[in-house]
């Protein structure tokens, strides 16, 4: 495995790459360009302003996170093979920057969503947290107002502000996708970028869905384990694989994660490790890094990883805000260090006891 950590890119992001290069054990970094629309073609151009002060810093970039899928892709209108072509042409341009991973999700409207992004815990540290009973009580055109208030003023990564403008638009267009037919575009996107992917090596990770439930009535595939063996097998080609991210899988508290990676052997491309702590069945919480502070079992999932013989890149994922920092929710500098070195003690550990024996 080779440890990294998420970069906003030029301009999104509180954490500079110099600190990042500091941690010991990471090498590079996951970005994005955050201010590309999903469904534009990302330039050999706009490539360059993300690798020059990456590779300037010392540090490389292990993949994209994300390159995401327009709207129009996830539901199918006349406008997706548009879309799809570009996303080719962006898969091209990454591959000839020496890009070969590429997380993205497939998610209606929303991406990751949470009612807190700021709940205070005991020790005064703050973390990301949803509530269903109050989620339950936002409207949707309301969520990204609420999100963007806690946000702090950050440009927070999958809620992208001119799409999420359009939110009754949206709302109407997803009036006719149901589950089957979202898997069924999901597979047809897979099948088109199949070319592009095998020429140049790149392996797409989809992320699963997060929180692991449909929300607002609107569906959702990518919860658990049956959702991801089947589109695995649906598309069984090298270049259809999961980020595998502990925290978003975990929301479901039924979800066994370490079988997961199992069924997933050789499907996994990228990993977000990161633990969470479930309060009720309607109320979770983010966690520090270490299986103490959370309900997951981390050496578990290590350890399923090192096993199925996993060699991609990992990250520690969301992170508690400590120390007074100021930054993206979720993406300090602070916690995220701390987990990538517990992670990789948990890592080292397993390893030696493993060649002893
Ligand atoms: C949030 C992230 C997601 C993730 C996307 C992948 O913190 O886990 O925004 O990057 O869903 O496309």
């Amino acid at each position: 495995m080779e440890m990294t950590l998420r970069w906003y890119g030029p301009g999104y992001d509180a954490v500079d790459l110099w600190k990042i290069r500091q941690i010991p054990g990471v090498t590079g970094v996951v970005t994005s360009l955050m201010g590309k629309q999903p469904g534009e073609v990302w330039t050999e151009a706009d490539i360059k302003t993300l690798t020059d002060p990456v590779e300037e810093a010392g540090l490389k970039i292990v993949g994209i996170e994300s390159v995401n899928i327009s709207d129009d892709i996830k539901i199918g209108t006349e406008k997706r093979d548009e879309h799809i072509a570009n996303y080719i042409t962006t898969l091209e341009n990454l591959g000839k920057a020496d890009i070969h991973m590429v997380c993205y999700n497939f998610m209606p409207v929303f991406d990751w969503t949470r009612s807190d992004l700021a709940r205070k815990r005991e020790d005064g540290a703050t973390v990301l947290a949803y509530n269903q009973d109050m989620i339950d009580q936002i409207k949707p055109d309301k969520l990204r107002e609420s999100m963007e208030k806690m946000s702090g003023g950050f440009t927070l990564p999958g809620w992208e502000p001119e799409r999420l403008d359009k939110i009754a638009e949206l709302f109407a267009a997803y009036k006719e996708v149901d589950s089957d037919k979202l898997f069924a575009n999901l597979v047809y996107f897979l099948e088109a970028i199949a070319d592009v992917c095998a020429k140049y090596d790149i392996k797409m990770g989809i992320h699963p869905d997060d929180p692991a439930w449909p929300i607002f009535g609107l569906p959702r595939i990518i919860t658990g384990k049956e959702g991801i063996e089947k589109l695995l097998k649906a598309v069984d080609k090298p270049h259809n694989g999961i980020t595998l991210c502990t925290g978003s899988l975990g929301s479901n508290p039924t979800n066994d994660i370490v079988d997961i990676i199992k069924i997933a052997k050789g499907r996994i491309p990228f990993a977000h490790v990161r633990n969470l702590r479930y309060n009720s069945d309607r109320d979770f919480e983010e966690a520090a890094h270490l299986s103490s502070d959370g309900s997951m079992d981390m050496y578990a999932i290590m350890k399923a990883l090192y096993d199925t013989g996993f060699d991609g890149p990992i990250r520690p994922d969301h992170g508690r805000m400590v120390w007074d920092e100021v930054a993206v929710p979720g993406y300090g500098l602070y916690d995220r260090a701390m987990g990538a070195c517990y992670l990789q003690g948990l890592w080292e550990a397993i390893d030696k006891s493993e060649k002893r024996n």
